[in-house]
């Protein structure tokens, strides 16, 4: 059963939000992944997000672009937490994406990642680590990760 509910305004959004999906592969983390616009689907976005919590899920990474409004959306209507992740946009290079997304009132927290790939990604180990903190096994794994990762940087630049 999916733990992590990966949603996106579009499809044009899945070369950004693989890297979501691909991190939490990578830490056998369950997931599933869905297209939910909060302007083209606002009623698919309502039902996600009220629904979301009772089906299992328990941190929802949401990516958008543009006028990104899907991530504070969906955390309006869900007590589950909620990552964000800007969409690198064409006009503005994301800037819009990130500042629709991180400027949530007060009482109603979206956690923002980086714009595009990197903020994706850190979206799926964030939403890992989320999870980690009742799951002994899933911590471990995340330790290896990490290791892993420390391990493939060289110490020399060619
Ligand atoms: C947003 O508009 C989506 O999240 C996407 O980033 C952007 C452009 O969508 P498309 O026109 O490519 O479907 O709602």
């Amino acid at each position: 059963m999916a733990q992590v509910g990966i949603i996106m305004g579009s499809t044009s959004d899945w070369e950004t939000m693989r890297h979501a999906a691909e991190t939490l592969d990578a830490l056998g983390v369950p997931h599933e992944t869905r297209v939910v616009s909060a302007h083209r689907t606002p009623h698919r976005m309502v039902d996600y997000a009220e629904n979301a919590a009772g089906r299992g899920i328990r941190v929802i990474v949401a990516g958008a672009g543009g006028a990104a409004h899907l991530p504070g959306m969906v955390a309006a209507c869900t007590h589950l937490p909620v990552l964000g992740v800007p969409v690198e946009s064409a006009a503005l290079k994301g800037m819009d994406s990130l500042l629709s997304i991180v400027q949530m009132p007060g009482g109603v927290p979206v956690g923002t990642l980086a714009i595009g790939k990197a903020g994706a990604k850190n979206a799926g180990l964030l939403a890992a680590q989320i999870l980690a903190t009742c799951d002994a096994l899933l911590a471990e794994r995340i330790k290896a990760w990490r290791a892993d990762q420390t391990a493939s940087v060289p110490e020399n630049p060619a």
